[in-house]
């Protein structure tokens, strides 16, 4: 399988998921303005959509969505545990985790890159989205994951997602459970490897 990545972008948690699976995978970085990748093809040709990740298999399918590409990777590897079976209320419990991580947060703090956008309108974009941090915070007081049964690939997309904040000088001690989590997730081996892959 290839990934298709940019650094610290929300592909970071298919890369993630893909070493806590420890599935063989290639990294194909692209750079988001040009739309070429490292290695000289033209990423739109791969993903029309043009944007990462993008998630090729041994079969020439691409895979786009990171809620898809996640949900996608935990099935090839069930016994690990990172989604919990398809057809259960609990994989649907996850599924609208995802959902809510995908256009609640990647959504609201992604509005927050557009440098085009007037200033009043990226404060209201943050108060929005400090009202979904509260609700996050609801879950993680009580349980140190999104999932109660523990880390899954929820969890992973959230933590990629809040790391954002850090480029607009949100400080997540306002919701010390955020925080706390984004300490826990960023403890993990797969984790500090992923980071250290697309630190270039
Ligand atoms: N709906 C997509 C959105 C992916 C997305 O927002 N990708 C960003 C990086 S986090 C990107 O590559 N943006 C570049 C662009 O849109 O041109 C998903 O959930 O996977």
């Amino acid at each position: 399988m290839k990934l298709y990545y940019a650094p610290q972008a929300c592909s970071l948690a298919p890369h993630i998921v893909l070493r806590e699976l420890d599935l063989p995978f290639e990294l194909v970085r692209v750079d988001n303005s040009t739309k070429q990748t490292a290695t000289g093809e033209d990423f739109l040709a791969i993903n029309p959509k043009g944007y990462v990740a993008a998630l090729q298999l041994e079969n020439g399918d691409v895979l786009t969505e990171g809620p898809a590409i996640l949900q996608y990777l935990a099935d090839l590897r069930p016994e690990a545990n990172l989604a919990p079976p398809n057809g259960t209320f609990e994989r649907v419990r996850l599924q609208e985790w995802l959902n809510f991580v995908s256009t609640e947060i990647h959504g609201g703090l992604g509005w927050l890159f557009n440098s085009q956008f007037p200033d009043d309108v990226k404060a209201l974009i943050k108060e929005k989205l400090f009202k979904r941090f509260v609700v996050l915070g609801q879950t993680l007081e009580r349980q140190d994951y999104l999932m109660a049964g523990g880390f899954s690939i929820a969890d992973a997309y959230l933590f990629t997602v809040l790391r954002w904040t850090q480029v607009f000088g949100i400080d997540l001690n306002r919701w010390p459970a955020l925080m706390r989590f984004q300490v826990r997730i960023d403890q993990r081996p797969s984790v500090k490897a992923a980071l250290a892959a697309e630190w270039v």
